[in-house]
């Protein structure tokens, strides 16, 4: 009937069958063949039953995002969607795989919905800067009630088959979609069940109308970690509608809601962040077909904060780990603290209640480096130092076994150093986690000159399945995040020295939309660890050396760059540092002049990018976009901005590089200069995205 969707009848059921892999998006193209198959289902006269179901790993997982901000194809959801509704004869959606956004909301138009017991339902929509726009914002509280439905589209989470039967979200629970999704259509039929149409029943909204409290509490607690998004918002707004409005009027300000986002910048870049999160998992300069090798087992070395959080990851994605510790005392330690972080976590109800003790039972601890043997993948997570690590992976070579990827969780050394410790370095790469590393998303992946191409499928492929975003990257030091991190480190400390103040800085830094600033971030990290480190090398820094020399480490000591209250994480600005900055500036003669949030915005984030530039240059990013990703997912860069690369495009590289010029001749540091790249990029008019293959968000 079409390339994408297929029409067969059995009996007196049409079965309308989506078959457009990956995902069953709704292009154009899948969008016609459901309107040609179910309306040639309700013309028939021999049909009695409609199923729309369909092939593949999935349901519909939406609507096609590539088609974003292109001129739209007809026919449009909407008409898709009506036909449906109105059909004379019950259509049921057999559901199995994901059913998000679009897709969840064709089901939501039919009349009866079945899903498969692992299948996954929801309106992810607000995680790419939008609401959903065809309907799910009306119907979805007339199936489930305004509390769950604000859960589900202001926060944007998937629920699964069990919570959506017991909610009244589907009807039954089957075996398989189709075959289960015929047998509920006969059953319709043969009991002359009357067509449920959600738009008509509006009997879960009653209580939130008659106390709107419900409503609006669930939006307050779903919209408290919202700061800077524009879509959790306006989907509250859209749900408060359907509480508010009957349904067309609500359908209306849905539709109002959805385009505003659809062209607005926010969304712009979260559709962004989508492909280039799925295009970092593509490695470039690797020979197509290279297959992983397969990874049943993994050993982590070290117990510490990075080895537990690190094994923790694979716990939770069900994968036996090997935890090596040198020492007993070490090893109660560690595997205390994962017991107590999930307990923890499934007394919050984040985890079900039977979870720690499944998780832990997959992590076995023991002492000795000589246990590895029947690991896959061995991550070492030990003490950062370069004669340390080259100890570690000299003894790897003894234990580990044939074949075995070696990785390293450095966060700044040299892999191919550390490769030339073993006679395997075609099996040694980096993987660098962030801490905590079971929370974290991203993780970098170092390929180091020897690396074989399927060591790094295989670290590629390891990250995806634990639920990381990893990012290939080349060595240097720091790597991609850290190397562009300490750019602004040392104009944070800078600006410092020139008048302005920690909070001030940090406040910019925050309002842009990172998490913290860095010096709230030094605080929490302990700022004697870069003290000693400059002691080591004989460098000093002045205002942080003075800090430390007063005992000021951070929060550990409950003063650093701010002051904290006992037992509070709260950075509160603090005189004393203002007095011990001032007079580190008068010992040293410098003057103090008024620093505007503007120049610490640029000196904060155009270094950055200058860096990103080098990093690109010297190949050690293969794409601009996985340079966001480092920062989207290792750094909390703000999702609506897109990741540093991207923004630097929606600032202009010529304004950048022409800024930055001038800051290294008004401070006199020529590391400011732009880069040859930038420069060469803002010469001729071009964005960094021009460098790579068009991305496939619009
Ligand atoms: C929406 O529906 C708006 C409506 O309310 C209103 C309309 C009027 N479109 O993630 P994967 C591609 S908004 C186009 O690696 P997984 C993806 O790029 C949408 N392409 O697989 C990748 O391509 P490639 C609401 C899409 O198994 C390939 O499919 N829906 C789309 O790890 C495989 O993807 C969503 O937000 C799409 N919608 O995860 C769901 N989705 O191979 C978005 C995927 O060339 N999708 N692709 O790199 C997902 O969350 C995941 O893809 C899914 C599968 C869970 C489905």
């Amino acid at each position: 009937m079409s390339e994408v969707v297929s029409f067969e009848r059995h009996d007196n059921i049409a079965v309308v069958t989506v078959n457009s892999p990956p995902v069953n998006a709704l292009s154009a193209a899948v969008r016609g063949g459901i309107f040609d198959g179910v309306k040639r289902a309700i013309d028939d006269p021999q049909v009695a039953g409609i199923v729309l179901t369909c092939a593949g790993r999935t349901f519909i997982a939406g609507a096609d995002i590539t088609e974003f901000g292109k001129p739209p194809q007809p026919p449009g959801l909407a008409e898709v969607l009506s036909l449906i509704e109105s059909s004379p004869k019950p259509v049921v959606a057999a559901i199995h795989g994901t059913a998000l956004g679009g897709g969840l909301e064709v089901a939501l138009a039919c009349h009866y919905r079945v899903a498969t017991k692992d299948a996954k339902l929801g309106l992810p929509e607000v995680k790419l800067g939008l609401l959903p726009g065809a309907g799910g914002t009306q119907r979805l509280p007339r199936a489930v009630g305004p509390e769950l439905a604000v859960k589900m589209i202001v926060g944007g989470d998937p629920i699964g088959a069990s919570e959506a039967l017991k909610a009244g979200l589907i009807e039954e629970i089957v075996e398989g979609p189709a075959s289960g999704g015929e047998a509920f259509a006969r059953k319709l039929v043969a009991e002359k069940r009357p067509l449920r149409k959600l738009r008509d029943d509006d009997s879960k909204l009653a209580a939130a109308r008659a106390d709107r409290s419900i409503f609006t509490n669930a939006v307050a607690a779903l919209t408290k970690k919202a700061r800077g998004l524009d879509a959790p918002f306006a989907a509250a707004d859209a749900v408060g509608a359907a509480i508010d409005l009957p349904f067309e009027e609500g359908l209306k300000k849905e539709r109002e809601g959805f385009l505003k986002l659809m062209n607005g910048d926010q969304s712009k870049a979260q559709r962004y962040a989508f492909f280039a999160e799925r295009e970092a998992a593509k490695i470039a300069g690797v020979p197509d077909g290279t297959k992983p090798r397969n990874v049943a087992r993994v050993a982590i070395l070290g117990a510490g904060t990075m080895g537990g959080g690190i094994a923790m990851s694979f716990a939770n994605a069900g994968i036996p780990v090997t935890l090596v510790e040198t020492g007993e005392d070490q090893l109660k330690r560690g595997m205390g603290i994962m017991q107590k972080n999930y307990e923890a976590t499934a007394a919050r109800g984040g985890i079900p209640a039977d979870a720690p003790a499944k998780r832990m039972a997959l992590i076995n601890g023991v002492v000795g480096i000589e246990n590895v043997g029947d690991a896959d993948l061995v991550i070492e997570a030990v003490f950062e130092t370069m004669a340390v690590k080259k100890e570690v992976f000299g003894k790897l070579d003894q234990y580990a076994k044939p074949g075995a990827v070696l990785a390293s969780n450095t966060s700044y050394l040299n892999i191919d150093e550390i490769a030339k410790s073993t006679k395997r370095p075609q099996d040694v790469l980096g993987m660098h986690f962030f801490s905590p590393a079971n929370v974290m998303k991203l993780c970098e992946i170092v390929r180091a000159d020897k690396t074989a191409p399927d060591a790094l499928v295989t670290a590629v492929s390891i990250a995806r399945k634990i639920a990381k975003v990893p990012a290939v990257v080349g060595v240097c030091d720091g790597f991609v995040g850290n190397r562009m991190l300490a750019q602004r480190g040392k104009q944070s400390e800078k600006l410092l020295f020139e008048g302005a103040l920690p909070q001030q800085v940090d406040a910019v830094v925050t309002k842009f939309g990172m998490p913290m600033g860095p010096f709230a971030m030094g605080d929490l990290a302990g700022l004697d660890i870069g003290w000693r480190s400059r002691k080591d090398r004989g460098i000093k820094s002045e205002i942080a050396d003075a800090l430390c020399e007063a005992g000021r480490f951070g929060q550990k000591t409950g003063k650093g760059y701010y002051k904290y209250e006992p037992g509070s994480r709260a950075a509160l600005p603090d005189p004393e540092v203002e007095k011990l900055i001032d007079e580190t500036l008068a010992r040293l003669g410098r003057k103090k002049r008024v620093v505007s949030d503007d120049e610490i915005l640029e000196r904060m984030m155009y270094p950055m990018i200058n860096e990103g530039a080098k990093i690109l240059a010297e190949g050690i990013a293969a794409r601009p976009s996985d340079i966001d990703v480092v920062w989207l997912y290792g750094y909390g860069w703000p999702i609506y901005r897109g990741g540093p690369m991207y923004w630097a495009d929606t600032v202009g590289l010529k304004h950048i590089a022409d800024r930055l010029s001038f800051y290294a001749k008004e401070t006199n540091d020529p590391s400011l200069e732009p880069a040859p790249l930038l420069k060469k990029l803002a010469d001729e008019g071009k964005t960094f995205a021009s460098l790579a293959a068009p991305s496939k968000a619009a």
